[in-house]
Parts: C-alpha cells; sequence; structure tokens
C-alpha cells in the first residue's frame, strides 16, 4: 500500500510481509527400557515414517542416545512431543521426547 508518514508529498509503497514460522526439531531419547518394536511403532504412527525410516531413526537413538523425528512449526512440534509422551506413559514405558528450540 501507500504511505508516507501522515504528510502529503511523496508516496512510498511498502510490501506487506507474512513472517516465515520459526522451525523446531522434535528429539527422541534413549533409554534402557522400552522395546525397540515400541519405538518404531511410535515412529510410525506419530511421524508418518515408513518402517525401514523408523527403524533407521530407532537405531540411531539407541546408538547415539538421542536422534531427531522431525522438524516442525512450534505448535505441531509442541503436539507431537505431547501426543508421544501420553501415549508412551498409557503404554507404561519411560520413552522420552522433547522439543529443540531453533539456534
Ligand atoms: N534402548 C532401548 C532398548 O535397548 C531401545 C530404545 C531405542 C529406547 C530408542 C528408546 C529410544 N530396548
Amino acid at each position: 500500500h501507500d504511505s508516507h508518514g501522515g504528510q502529503t508529498g511523496i508516496a512510498t509503497k511498502t510490501v506487506a510481509r507474512t513472517a516465515k514460522p520459526s522451525m523446531y526439531k522434535v528429539l527422541m531419547l534413549n533409554d534402557d527400557y522400552t522395546p525397540m518394536e515400541f519405538v518404531v511403532h511410535v515412529l510410525q504412527r506419530f511421524f508418518r515414517m515408513s518402517m525401514e525410516d523408523a527403524t533407521r531413526v530407532m537405531m540411531h537413538v539407541h546408538q547415539r542416545g538421542v536422534g531427531i523425528c522431525g522438524i516442525f512449526t512450534y505448535d505441531v512440534a509442541e503436539t507431537k512431543v505431547t501426543q508421544v509422551m501420553d501415549y508412551s506413559r498409557k503404554n507404561q514405558h519411560p520413552l522420552q521426547c522433547t522439543m529443540e528450540k531453533p539456534d
């Protein structure tokens, strides 16, 4: 739209820009008790991963201690974390999921 500081004279143009949403990593943490098959199931159910991708991510977390489930907007990341934590607790597994702020 046109803007000129409320004065008459020079018309300048500004472009309306939408803010790009900052993205958050959803991380999964290793533990000694959650069955590998349950972790694979969670990755397939809540992160829509194939069996192959879910198995790769699960093994990465198992061996390295932490791994990335996906990168999402704040609201989606928060929902995924809550879903995984609620589902794990309901099934009596200590599986932990968290989200990481962008750098
Ligand atoms: N470390 C778990 C086991 O040996 C498997 C696991 C993988 C748990 C990834 C949590 C995350 N049963």
